[in-house]
């Protein structure tokens, strides 16, 4: 009896959907444990933290940092994991290491964890999807969250749980309640926007054919706007950047064409100075698409596209919200391209180094 082949894609889109439902399981999880309130408490003070990942998670630590310093007025960092392996003097040290890690497998963490614990005796804080992982065993805290695991090689529902619970942390940390009540209403006020945002993009998708795909954000959406850029990568193998919004004048624009792809993910604090610089894209001839909670009237007039979240919560509350449109661009521009998501070209669902001699 041969197998019956899924479609294509089928894990991977089943996994962008169920975001909400699996932050919602996350979120009450973590409550009903009670473990952040304890590691919010007992993790030491006056100290640098340091969110430390590779590939999407190196880009989720880029959001999680940017986020812990808004909640919780403390210095932090991101550091690829490679970094501490190959030149460990950017570390500083002391510092509160939190490892990101959905398999809890990846060679460059499991090294990394091992330098931080046994040769800087710091406490590493891991979190993780997996079970019965080598970080566990690495580490001296961990956060494991099962239910954001995946089938599928791209990071998805893994990348904005392990997200949504680090915001969470830096909430409880930082006495903003207010944020905690705004993240466990984001997968309500979600989920009735999903199908809406799956049918912009898809329509999207279908109406243009891009050479090239612009990524831009700041502050915690920069690592969003990296996640998204990785997102079309690996799914659609299309050409795509990310920077810093305004980064984007000092140079790269000169690739700006109607057939270059820009996405603005806007965020309320740097609003005008980012509408800005989509008014001067637009205005060079590129192809726009917005990511924004509300699109002002200067928004609609400069994008081709829009994806409205309307979350009614705090404004770094919504980043994970804002990279479900880069994986459905990712997704569909894969399927458009006859790729399967599924099994992404040239990756695998761990990055594993042999051990060399
Ligand atoms: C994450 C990662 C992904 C990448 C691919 C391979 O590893 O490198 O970023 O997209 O899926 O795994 P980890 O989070 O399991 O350490």
């Amino acid at each position: 009896m041969t197998e019956l082949k899924s479609a294509s894609g089928a894990n991977t889109i089943s996994e962008i959907l169920s975001q909400p439902a699996t932050w919602t399981t996350c979120l009450q999880a973590m409550d009903k444990s009670a473990e952040l309130r304890l590691l919010a408490h007992n993790l030491p003070g006056n100290i640098e933290w340091v969110f430390i990942g590779c590939g999407s998670s190196f880009y989720l630590a880029q959001s999680a940092a940017a986020s812990w310093s808004i909640l919780t007025g403390e210095k932090s960092r991101a550091i690829p994991a490679s970094e501490i392996m190959l030149f460990p003097q950017l570390l500083p040290v002391p510092c509160q290491p939190v490892m990101i890690t959905r398999s809890g497998h990846t060679s460059e963490i499991l090294q990394a964890a091992r330098y931080l614990e046994g040769v800087l005796n710091l406490k590493v804080l891991a979190i993780t999807c997996g079970t019965d992982t080598p970080i566990e065993k690495l580490s001296s805290d961990h956060i494991i969250l099962h239910a954001a695991d995946e089938k599928s090689t791209v990071m998805t529902r893994s990348f904005t749980s392990m997200l949504i619970v680090l915001q969470s942390l830096a909430a409880i940390r930082g006495d903003h309640p207010d944020f905690l009540t705004g993240l466990h209403k984001l997968p309500e006020q979600f989920a009735a926007r999903l199908g809406q945002f799956q049918t912009t993009v898809k329509s999207l998708v279908q109406a243009g054919t891009f050479a090239d795909y612009v990524f831009l954000g700041q502050g915690p959406f920069f690592g969003i706007a990296q996640e998204s850029m990785l997102k079309v990568k690996e799914m659609s193998c299309s050409y795509a950047q990310c920077f810093h919004t305004l980064e984007f004048r000092h140079g790269p624009k000169a690739i700006v064409s109607p057939e270059t792809l820009i996405t603005f993910i806007i965020s309320e604090t740097g609003f005008d100075a980012e509408v800005a610089v989509l008014e001067e894209i637009k205005a060079l001839g590129g192809t726009t698409l917005v990511v924004a909670n509300t699109c002002s009237a200067a928004i609609r007039k400069a994008a081709d596209y829009t994806v409205e979240l309307s979350l009614d919560i705090p404004e770094a509350a919504r980043a994970a919200a804002s990279v479900i449109a880069g994986q459905l661009l990712g997704f569909y521009t894969g399927l458009k391209k006859g790729l399967n998501p599924d099994e992404p070209r040239n990756l695998s669902r761990v990055v594993t180094l042999e051990s060399r001699s």
